[in-house]
This record gives structure tokens, C-alpha cells and sequence, in this order.
């Protein structure tokens, strides 16, 4: 939408002309009732990742008045700060920021505040010196999605002692740091809780797999997996199997994210509780730019209701109803 002026009179200029209008021109001038959104997403790696990026886009369509422009990071901090820089020179109207990390942020956000392009970070948090570098945050509580799954074990594992092996999400992300923050506090709460291995499975399902052959080749004595996310776990599970393990029988396995998949392996069995963390944020987003559109102002930090789920409450209508 900023580009319109521009670009019509651009446009003009080459039809009179004679020269025709170039492409992005054309596309710019076609964009002129558009609200044009940079949107700088993590990456790939999980299906938790994948369903939110298809939240964004079938929320910021064109049919909805959208063009969006995404770019995947591939997990990489630097190349969000590129791509923000590169939205900030086309001139978007607004940018949404899925944050690899915490920290860092502070440089460029003040680039996109200086040059008045609204900023809206989702799902992780950022830790910011000023926190009028961006407009509003919409997200999860990750220590409370930690202490939901603590509780679960508290209550359904009993007094037995567990050996937990804990995977962790990519270190300084906030998913990651709220729920290590969760299980660290159900381990200085227990006695009879012991973690006899910790590493970080950056999230992924082949990391995951990877951590726990090592584990247990090392000859680790764990019971209970404590995964930070359901693709980690995936990546578990066929570690425990390959081994010759039953997950769910031999090994509890505790998840976070509650992806289709995820919760299809509690109805068979192998994992005991995922904690539900919700990737659908393209209808809020959407709903808070068309706030700001018309001169309203969103609250600064919005929390997504969530749940978790076990063979005690999970039902296949419950699995056939929900977005992902
Ligand atoms: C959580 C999100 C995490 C998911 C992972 O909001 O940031 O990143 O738990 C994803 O599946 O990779």
C-alpha cells in the first residue's frame, strides 16, 4: 500500500510512454490495495512450524486483502535480521517476526521503528530493551505449558523414581527455556527425580532419534523422556524401538506441541501426555492488523489458551476436529 502512489505514477509514465510497464511496477501498482506483510518465520523444522506457516498464509491471502512476503530463516537469527532489513527497503507495511531466539533484536527493530513499520512478534518472545520497538506480541505461555506437563507427572507417575532424559528445543528460544524452567522445578521438587541426560535436539525429529541412540549406547538408565517438542519425540520413539524398547511401556514419553501425529501416538499408546502449544496464529494476526488498519490498538501481549492431552481425555473426534 505505500508503494501505490508511486507505482501508479510510474506506471503512467511508462504507458505514456510507449515503453510499457515493468513487472514490478505492474505488481506494485496491483499491490495498491493490498496491505503488503514481511514475515520472517523460524524454518521448517517441525509440524508444529509448518502448520503455523500455513496459518499465516491462508490468513494474509490476497483474498483477504493480503500479499505476503515470507522468508524462512532456517533457524538462523542472522538471516531473520536480513530479511527483516530487506522488508524495511521494499517498504512493507507491516512485518510479523516468529523469533529464532530471545535476544538480538534490538538493532534491527529499531531500523523498522525508524523507518514506521509496525512490528508484531509471535508464538516466542523477545527480550528487549524497549518494548515500544514493536507493537504487540501474540504467543504461548511456555512455563506454564512446562508446569502443565510437571503436574501430569506429579500425578500420574507417583512416587516411583524417575530416570528422566530430557530433549530440549533449540537453547535461548523461549519454548525451549520455559519448558526446561517447568521441568527444573519438578526436579528440585522430587527427590525421587533424577535427570541423567540433557541435551538440546534443536526441535527436529533426526536430532531427537540421534540423542537417544547416543543415550542409550552410553548406557543410560532413563524411564521417562521429557521431549520439548512432538518431532523430538518422533525421533525417540523410533530410538526405542530400534533398540527394542516399547515407548509407553518401557520408557514414559511426555511431549509438547499436539500435532495430529502426536496425538494419534497417545491413542496407540506411546506417549503419555503432550501439552498442547497452538501454531494457529495467521487469524490473529490477521485480525490484529486489521485492528491497527483501523486505528485501534491491540492489547501488547496476547496469550493463546491452551490444553494438553492423554488416553484419559483424547477421543478421535477430538484429533478429527482440530486444524493440525
Ligand atoms: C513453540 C514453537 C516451537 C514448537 C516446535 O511455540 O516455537 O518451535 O514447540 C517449533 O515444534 O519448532
Amino acid at each position: 500500500m505505500k508503494k501505490s502512489v508511486v507505482a501508479i505514477l510510474l506506471l503512467l509514465l511508462l504507458t505514456l510512454s510507449g515503453c510499457g510497464a515493468p513487472r514490478q511496477a505492474q505488481d506494485a501498482a496491483e499491490d495498491e490495495d493490498l496491505i503488503v506483510v514481511g514475515f520472517s518465520q523460524v524454518g521448517a523444522e517441525s509440524d508444529w512450524r509448518k502448520a503455523n506457516t500455513i496459518s499465516m498464509q491462508n490468513a494474509l491471502s490476497a483474498s483477504n486483502g493480503f500479499r505476503l512476503i515470507l522468508d524462512d530463516a532456517q533457524n538462523k537469527q542472522e538471516r531473520q535480521i536480513t530479511a527483516i532489513r530487506n522488508f524495511i527497503n521494499q517498504g512493507v507495511d507491516y512485518i510479523v517476526l516468529a523469533p529464532t531466539t530471545e535476544r538480538g533484536w534490538d538493532t534491527v527493530l529499531s531500523e523498522a521503528k525508524a523507518a514506521g513499520i509496525p512490528v508484531i512478534i509471535v508464538d516466542r518472545m523477545i527480550e528487549i530493551a524497549d518494548t515500544e520497538l514493536f507493537t504487540c506480541w501474540i504467543g504461548s505461555d511456555f512455563r506454564k505449558e512446562g508446569d502443565t506437563a510437571v503436574a501430569w507427572m506429579e500425578s500420574h507417575l507417583g512416587d516411583a523414581p524417575l530416570r528422566i532424559l530430557h530433549l530440549q528445543g533449540n537453547i535461548g528460544s523461549s519454548a525451549q527455556i520455559g519448558r526446561t524452567e517447568g521441568l527444573d522445578a519438578g526436579l528440585a521438587a522430587h527427590e525421587n527425580w533424577e535427570m541423567v541426560f540433557r541435551a538440546s535436539g534443536d526441535f527436529t525429529q533426526a536430532k531427537g532419534q540421534e540423542l537417544v541412540r547416543e543415550a542409550l549406547s552410553s548406557g543410560a538408565d532413563f524411564n521417562v523422556i521429557y521431549s520439548e517438542n512432538d518431532n523430538m519425540a518422533y525421533g525417540a520413539i523410533d530410538a526405542l524401538k530400534g533398540a527394542g524398547l516399547q515407548p509407553g511401556r518401557d520408557v514414559t514419553i511426555i511431549a509438547f506441541d499436539s500435532s495430529n501425529t502426536a496425538l494419534r501416538m497417545i491413542l496407540a499408546g506411546e506417549i503419555s501426555l503432550d501439552v498442547e502449544c497452538n501454531p494457529l496464529h495467521g487469524p490473529r494476526v490477521q485480525a490484529i492488523i486489521e485492528q491497527l488498519e483501523k486505528g485501534g490498538t491491540p492489547p501488547k501481549y496476547t496469550y493463546v489458551e491452551e490444553t494438553s492431552f492423554d488416553a484419559g481425555n483424547l477421543t478421535e473426534d477430538i484429533i478429527a476436529g482440530r486444524g493440525y
